[in-house]
């Protein structure tokens, strides 16, 4: 893998993902208490052994510049040609940002060029999965191929968020539309449709020559899906699908777009399932992180008092180091580091980022709570559409109630 470079697209907005995504990237978003989303691409790539990797940021990337810093700067040792380096849009268009992912990349291709890599990878930094990108990469130069896209079948309803692909027996694509209103099925399935994971391999050379021409043209997005990858079928080059299986290569693997508040709570908690889906425990495929060291998490049992049992525990659930659950219960939750849950509280089916506390007596369901919100006494949060809406708080169509960082919460003891 050493003549490969990576690139991972960092720069997405998440404007689905507000108000986790109001002051940070959506790949620098927690993720399973212990996690940022981006976590999961950068173990990847470790356990891929692709070490030569450019990260382009572009929106509120300061928590996620620092995160690299802190969490993953020190597996890389540019002594023997290995990086992370985190690179800020080149050359603003408007304001601040890159034109599409095509010109992202483009931007930057010097900086590609320098480090002569036979074939550059490029990849989203906002998904939640585990993958093996040298089978990809195998694949690629096996089939000699000019790009080959990961893909995954979806479901004809969920396909119209993706780009869509028909192949040959070959897995040789023959059409691909970015995000098409009716997209093609499968040809032995009619629910079924194949969707570009939005990774990619390139042939280096080609990748170079693709984004030049790219951009010289007016009537161009600058993107993959809706440019670089229709264009390149069009021009006759060969482009493949390479089927994202599960280790046996029998089913599809596990892989999620966390791009909305629903998307990311349902990943979320496939964390916590008794069998999961994504297995963070094992441990030839471990997912890296920034363990600042704090001390184990702790359960303070409690007593009885007018009638209702003071117990700290969680069932079904992830702790962080540095949580202290004191005489509060948690369950189907995922407590951050250093946490606080009070007496008499009940937290259950929610998400609560790094130093959350929850008051004496409050009660959380459904709810996903940013970094260092103080829920005060005797809150019910989660229980009231209409009232947590009136309290300023996001509420999904499912009814997720998400509470942002820096926003104060008047104790209903007060109202
Ligand atoms: P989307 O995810 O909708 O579709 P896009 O919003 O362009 O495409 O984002 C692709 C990735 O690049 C994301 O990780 C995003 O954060 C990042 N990104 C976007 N603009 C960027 C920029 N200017 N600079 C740096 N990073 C940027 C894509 C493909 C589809 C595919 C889905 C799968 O276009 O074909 O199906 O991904 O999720
Ligand atoms: P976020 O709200 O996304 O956590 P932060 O900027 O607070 O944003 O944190 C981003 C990352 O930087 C985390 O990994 C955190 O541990 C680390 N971090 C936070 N503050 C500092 C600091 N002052 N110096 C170094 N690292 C920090």
């Amino acid at each position: 893998m050493r003549d490969t470079l990576t690139v991972i697209l960092a720069g997405g907005r998440g404007s689905r993902l507000e108000p986790l995504t109001r002051d940070r990237a959506k790949p620098a978003v927690p993720f399973g208490g212990l996690y940022r989303i981006i976590d999961f691409v950068l173990s990847n790539c470790l356990n891929s052994d692709m070490r030569r990797l450019l990260l382009l940021t572009q929106y509120k990337a300061q928590s996620l510049d620092r995160h690299i810093n802190v969490a993953w700067r020190n597996y890389f040792c540019r002594e023997l040609g290995e990086f992370i380096d985190v690179v800020p849009p080149q050359q603003r268009i408007d304001d601040n940002w890159y034109q599409g992912t095509a010109d992202a990349v483009y931007q930057n291709i010097y900086a590609i060029e320098r480090e002569q890599p036979e074939d550059v990878v490029v990849l989203a930094g906002d998904h939640i999965y585990k993958m093996n990108y040298k089978t990809m990469v195998d694949f690629h130069r096996k089939t000699g191929s000019d790009i080959t896209v990961g893909a995954l079948r979806v479901g004809r309803d969920a396909a119209r968020e993706f780009g869509v692909m028909q192949v040959d027996l070959d897995n040789q694509i023959t059409g691909f539309q970015e995000k098409p209103d009716d997209p093609m099925p499968t040809p032995d399935d009619p629910d079924i449709c194949l969707a570009s994971m939005g990774i990619y391999v390139f042939n280096a050379r080609f990748l170079y020559e693709a984004l030049c021409a790219d951009a010289t043209r007016e009537d161009s997005d600058h993107d993959f899906g809706k440019n670089i990858i229709p264009g390149a079928i069009a021009d006759g080059f060969k482009v493949s699908a390479f089927p994202f299986l599960d280790e046996n290569r029998k089913r599809d693997a596990y892989w999620r777009d966390v791009g909305t508040i629903d998307a990311y709570y349902e990943a979320t908690m496939d964390l916590i399932d008794v069998d999961p889906l994504l297995n963070l425990y094992d441990q030839k495929w471990p997912v890296r992180a920034h363990q600042p060291m704090l001390p184990p998490p702790k359960f303070v049992f409690g007593s009885e008092s007018r009638g209702t049992t003071r117990r700290g525990q969680a069932l079904d659930s992830i702790v962080c180091q540095g949580a202290i659950l004191s005489g509060g219960s948690v369950a189907r939750s995922i407590i951050g580091p250093n946490v606080r849950v009070n007496s008499y509280a009940h937290v259950e089916d929610s998400i609560l980022f790094d130093e959350v506390v929850v008051g004496r007596r409050s009660r959380l369901k459904r709810v996903i709570v940013d970094k260092g919100v103080q829920i005060p006494p005797e809150t019910e949060i989660g229980y009231d559409r209409k009232a947590d809406l009136a309290r300023g708080f996001t509420v999904t169509d499912s009814g997720l109630v998400v509470i942002a960082r820096g926003e104060l919460i008047q104790s209903q003891s007060d109202q």
